[in-house]
């Protein structure tokens, strides 16, 4: 305990005596499964730089996000804080959304920004743009922004290697909006984007970022949450054709290439001895993507969903001579990643209910974790129900199970969308240790000796979903075609006259 005390202390003392913050590197990748990365047992998948972070640095067995869809995963992830409170549900923002991200919320880039750091985002945002991009990035602590600001289906999908009428990819993009715009700051750099290009222009734009910070001698934190393995798969010609996996292994190579890119400039630039680099996604697969979706390995459905395949996410901690390379299996979220970044920085929490809990010590002592429950919320959280699910030490029990459309075509019906809402009282119980793909639930008749675990699980759900504040619903103040992205914001007719060369 002392000597566990004294190590997190010793590390903190000495990042501060040399006067050097850390940097952190914070990469996002969605709609990937838990069976996706070659060093979570994928047998095609080539990830051969995210296996690096792993094998070099701290591999999470028992780590979760806090949606099984995109937007309040996001929200949690840089708030720290369920989604529920900041409000970032029902469902997902769309291009048109009136809503986003509440500005009164402090994200990662803001608890960082009174330190001096630099701040730059990539990728897909997907947390609002608003009037005149009130929601954008660089309105939430983000010095400066590339990226496209929502998900790549949410538009008519021109320049992909994927798009209708080819069949293969198993569904289809949004036609009736604006196409998928890519933004530089809060001004549309491409419309439509080319997506083969892209990669290339983040790992460029990322690398220039780190380049010019540590010759500044500047502390930075780049949030790099990627769009590539969400539908419809693409890749430049870098990447494509080059996996054993398809579209999808395309795909996540040419991510994975990026993260060997950033690397590189670490290491060139002096500076990656002292970056803390953590990698997790956002939600479950697409199981209905068919082969080009997702996997969740040994895990139970997928996106959509509150079984584990749509929760439990990979997670790599990488940060070499402070973090040993190892396995963990503690309970964790993206809800902590706030509370571990701001020690590391010594930076000041934000004053608000926070739901995460400090990593540090399971990141520098292989030590235990500070969280002693999880909690998972459907993808249209309520106060009649509260959450789904929970999650207490290796027991996960769910009060409502329900299927998703984007967990479909799977053997196991229970991930289908026609396995409608159920209320389970007694919930049905896992135990995850014995049982992760939660295959065999557990009966008081046979396990008379859980009674106490159960009255303690109901009670957790009691106290959280009672204390728990809903904030305004931003979702649900739902969209209008004026506020999709325009390159070319006075032309007629819309949408289609948004574009520009
Ligand atoms: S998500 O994917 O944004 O990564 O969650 O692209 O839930 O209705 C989810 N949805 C479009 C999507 C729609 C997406 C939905
Ligand atoms: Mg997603």
């Amino acid at each position: 305990m002392f000597s566990v005390f004294f190590a997190t202390l010793i590390l903190v003392l000495a990042v501060r005596s040399l006067g050097t913050s850390p940097n952190f590197i914070l990469l996002f990748a969605d709609d990937l499964g838990f069976g996706d990365l070659g060093c979570y047992g994928h047998p095609s998948s080539l990830t051969p730089n995210l296996d690096r972070l792993a094998s070099d640095g701290l591999r999470f067995t028992d780590f979760y996000c806090t949606s099984p869809v995109c937007s309040p995963s996001r929200a949690s992830l840089l708030t720290g804080r369920y989604q529920t409170r900041s409000g970032v549900y029902p469902g997902v923002l769309y291009p048109g959304s009136r809503g986003g991200l509440p500005l009164n919320e402090t994200t990662i880039a803001e608890v960082l920004k009174p330190l001096g750091y630099a701040t730059a985002a990539i990728g897909k945002w997907h947390l609002g743009l608003g009037l005149n991009g009130t929601y954008l990035p660089t309105r939430q602590g983000f010095d400066s922004y590339l990226g496209v600001p929502y998900s790549h289906d949410m538009g008519p999908c021109q320049n992909l290697t994927c798009f209708p009428p080819d069949v293969k990819c198993y569904g289809r993009c949004d036609v009736g909006v604006v196409t998928v715009p890519l933004m530089n700051n809060d001004v549309i750099e491409q419309q439509p984007v080319n997506f083969l290009d892209l990669e290339r222009a983040y790992s460029d734009f990322a690398t220039d970022f780190i380049t010019l910070s540590a010759r500044r001698q500047q502390p930075f934190f780049l949030y790099y949450p990627s769009h590539h393995t969400h539908y419809p798969q693409y890749a430049g010609p870098g990447a494509a054709g080059h996996s054993l996996r398809g579209p999808f292994g395309d795909a996540l190579l040419e991510f994975d290439t990026t993260v060997g890119n950033l690397l590189s400039s670490l290491e060139q630039n002096g500076v990656l001895n002292n970056t803390l680099i953590f990698f997790t996604a956002d939600n479950g697969p697409e199981l209905m993507r068919m082969s080009r979706g997702g996997n969740a390995g040994s895990l139970k459905c997928g996106k959509g969903t509150t079984y584990e395949g749509g929760m439990r996410e990979p997670a790599i901690a990488y940060w070499p001579g402070t973090i040993r390379p190892g396995v963990t299996h503690e309970l964790a979220s993206t809800l902590d990643i706030l509370p571990t970044i701001a020690g590391f920085a010594g930076a000041k929490l934000p004053s608000v209910q926070l739901d995460g809990v400090d990593m540090t010590d399971i990141l520098v002592n292989h030590g235990k974790s500070k969280r002693e429950a999880m909690m998972f919320y459907p993808t249209d959280p309520s106060e009649k129900y509260g959450i789904f699910a929970l999650r207490l030490g290796k027991y996960k029990a769910h009060f409502y199970t329900r299927g998703a459309a984007h967990s479909e075509t799977t053997p196991d019906q229970a991930c289908h969308i026609t396995a409608f809402l159920t209320a389970h009282d007694p919930p049905l119980l896992f135990d995850l240790e014995a049982d992760p793909s939660e295959n065999y639930p557990l009966s008081l008749q046979e396990h008379p000796e859980l009674k106490l675990l159960l009255e303690k699980i109901q009670s957790l759900k009691t106290q959280f979903d009672a204390s728990m504040v809903f904030g305004e619903s931003q979702i649900g103040k739902g969209s209008d075609p004026e506020l999709q992205p325009c390159c070319n914001p006075h032309c007629s007719p819309k949408p289609s006259c948004c574009q520009c060369r």
